[in-house]
């Protein structure tokens, strides 16, 4: 059984300093937690929120070789600007802490030594990846190969993003440095492993059966795949310079893995903040009544569920985390968010570019969240769910309500016999339960259940409810005869207007105090427990002034986002700086020896029990040949015939799944692994040659 909960703990996942924040991690793992966060602290429970940058791994000194920096300037640098963002986003963490800290430092440690000399580690030698040309180990994201799970050709050398699969460098088919393009050749070096295996059947009790019905099924379907494929004992450090140094004397040059060093860095986090603010840390981390929450998107379920709750349990002393309600992914206009291609709506640039209107991206986001299945953000929707929902429907009613009140009434709040007015928890009119299990109980459980989406749709559905009394009643019409009804209808729409402020405020702070300030509702009456309540403005309240809570957005505006990612997609096709440097050189001699042909694909089929598999015929001018090509995946065999192509002709036959293959069709391939034809630019006759 789930104890109640003293206290919360809540994470959002430990944003790499490599690169500025995009609206996915927004989506994924920013809002949800922080919507959740205020959610906790607006009904008074004892609840931190922690975050910070991970300043560690291989994604932080790729970056740094990319753009000729150190790593300490690459952290330096975006570890700023993303503290800086969240904060104007309105992500309210308690702490934005920062993983290169002495302080994380220090505890991360502390907790590999109490692990080593508990014997939790396996210390073992072993032939490793090395790249000669410079000279580094190949961990992680510095080895590039197919994953031997979901057959993506640019899996890490610790996780497959397609897929999710997590990795070890020699599962990957067919690898290569990340840094010189190379296959690397093997050298020999030692390394702490977690012996996660000896966990799997402790795992599968806590994950699978005690928390099966209160964990998302992405994350449940996630575990479950993981513990059935058996798991395998992992390093639990790296042959690099940049991270935190292992601390024995016979480690030398070696530092923690990034995996080990990150989610630690909650726990330092959490450790500052309380020195920073009278807490006590330990109540947030060791004590049973708290409930540790981690906010993340799935490519980190892994970590969250599998190795960092083993080094937990090993390290003992520490709490579980009570769920990790991790989202699918956020896709753009129609492709995966990419921050290497600039594919994405970029969090400091659309606060430039759209001033006050934080809220309205958190709305958006919201409303489109990946709970339970990867979803898309377009600045068409954009445009649309603000000008039909935030001004249509939540503006619009605010607005009439404020605006009919100072006309009629100087913005003094009128009195009402609430009695004769309501039945059954109902008042009459309005399509709105005020009662134990109404509209307020509601909207609570749909947080508590991290049903954010729901939770949104059905404060929407106040506001609805609102605008529907106001068109029913039309106190406009009534306002000559019956001037006491009038005062009694706005009155009660005031109310509404009240609630809507309250159950607004974790999704959207800025509206949320805006109204507030509107309508007088003091700061401490913002507060979960009112919701649901009528009373909340009495008869002869003040209101204040009357504003728009929402703009409408003109097409023109939206226009200028479309065409600003068709300009970066243009550039970002022309990038390279992400591939690997050129290779070894070759002779003349060398070069002319393939004979590489225009040719035209005549026929294409699928090959049968082979997948990624297509048969093509195709013309080469001096003959029509057989070619048995890796490109079922990326193409519809029904668009291929009469494309041109260039085929290296010379090439020894191959026989594969049975077919004679003869020669290879040329292809270009970017860094998602994405294919296009490579051909003349113009039709060209069926057999010339290229040099
Ligand atoms: N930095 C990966 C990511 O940014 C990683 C999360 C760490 S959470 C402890 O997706
Ligand atoms: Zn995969």
């Amino acid at each position: 059984m789930r104890r109640e909960a003293k206290r919360y703990t809540i994470t959002a996942a430990l944003p790499y300093a490599n690169g500025p924040i995009h609206i996915g991690q927004l989506a994924g793992a920013y809002l949800p937690s922080d919507i959740y966060a205020r959610y906790r602290k607006m009904r008074g429970d004892d609840a931190v929120f922690i975050c910070g940058s991970d300043e560690h791994g291989v994604a932080i000194t790729l970056r740094a070789m990319k753009e000729g920096k150190t790593p300490q300037e690459v952290v330096d640098y975006y570890h700023k600007l993303n503290k800086e963002s969240f904060e104007r986003f309105g992500i309210d963490f308690d702490i934005f802490h920062r993983t290169s800290d002495p302080l994380h430092h220090e505890l991360a440690q502390e907790f590999f030594l109490r692990l080593y000399e508990e014997g939790k580690f396996i210390e073992k030698s072993s032939e490793q990846f090395y790249d000669e040309e410079y000279g580094l180990f190949l961990a992680d994201r510095y080895i590039i190969g197919t994953c031997p799970r979901c057959g993506y050709e640019r899996a890490y050398g610790d996780q497959c993003e397609k897929c999710g699969s997590s990795l070890s460098p020699e599962e990957l088919i067919n690898p290569v440095s990340a840094l010189s393009g190379k296959p690397p050749r093997l050298k020999k070096t030692t390394h702490w492993y977690l012996p996660m295996n000896e966990y799997e059947g402790w795992l599968r009790k806590w994950i699978l059966e005690e928390h099966k019905d209160d964990w998302k099924k992405n994350v449940l379907g996630q575990v479950k795949s993981w513990l059935d494929q058996g798991l395998q004992p992992r390093a639990m450090t790296r042959d690099l310079d940049w991270g935190v140094k292992v601390p024995l004397p016979q480690a030398d040059g070696k530092v923690l893995y990034v995996w080990l060093d990150a989610p630690i860095g909650y726990i330092s986090a959490t450790k500052a903040w309380a020195m920073e603010n009278g807490k006590d840390w330990k109540a947030y981390w060791q004590d049973e009544d708290t409930h540790l929450i981690h906010f993340i998107g799935k490519d980190n379920i892994v970590f969250h569920c599998i190795i960092f709750p083993i080094i937990l349990k090993a390290h003992g002393g520490y709490i579980l985390p009570d769920n990790v309600p991790a989202n699918e992914f956020m896709n753009m206009e129609g492709e995966k968010i990419s921050t290497s291609r600039n594919w994405a709506v970029w969090l400091h640039e659309y606060l430039d570019e759209f001033p006050g209107k934080e809220d309205v991206l958190r709305y958006v986001l919201t409303a489109n969240m990946p709970e339970s299945k990867d979803s898309e953000f377009t600045w068409k929707d954009f445009q649309e769910k603000n000008n039909s929902m935030l001004v249509g429907i939540l503006g619009n009613f605010v607005n009439r309500v404020l605006v009919l009140h100072q006309k009629y009434f100087n913005g003094v709040v009128q009195p009402i016999d609430m009695e004769a007015r309501s039945e059954g928890g109902r008042i009459r009119g309005l399509d709105l339960d005020w009662g134990p299990e109404g509209f307020a109980r509601k909207i609570s459980l749909e947080l508590e259940s991290f049903k954010f989406r729901d939770a949104l749709a059905s404060l929407m559905d106040v506001a609805r409810a609102g605008n529907k009394f106001l068109t029913d009643e039309e106190p406009w019409k009534k306002i000559k005869e019956k001037p006491g009804e009038v005062g009694e209808i706005l009155h009660i729409a005031l109310q509404v207007i009240a609630n809507l402020a309250i159950a607004m405020a974790p999704v959207m702070p800025f509206s949320a105090r805006k109204l507030a300030a509107m309508i007088r509702l003091p700061e401490e009456d913002l507060r979960w427990k009112n919701l649901g309540r009528y009373d909340l403005l009495p008869a002869g309240h003040q209101l204040g002034r009357a504003e728009l809570l929402f703009e409408k957005i003109e097409d023109a505006v939206v226009e200028a986002q479309i065409a600003k990612l068709m300009a970066t997609k243009e550039d970002g096709k022309l990038e390279t700086a992400n591939f690997p440097p050129v290779r070894e050189e070759i002779s003349y001699d060398e070069f002319m020896k393939p004979d590489i042909r225009v040719g035209t694909i005549l026929q294409a089929e699928k090959m049968k029990n082979a997948d990624k598999l297509l048969k093509l015929t195709v013309d080469i001018g001096v003959e029509t040949r057989t070619i048995v090509s890796g490109i079922a995946g990326h193409f519809d065999p029904a668009d291929l015939p009469g494309r041109q192509v260039c085929v290296v002709a010379n090439l020894a036959p191959r026989k594969l799944r049975g077919e004679v293959s003869k020669g290879m069709i040329l292809m270009a391939e970017d860094e998602e692994g994405r294919l296009s034809f490579v051909a003349p630019a113009e039709n060209f006759p069926n057999g010339a040659i290229i040099r």
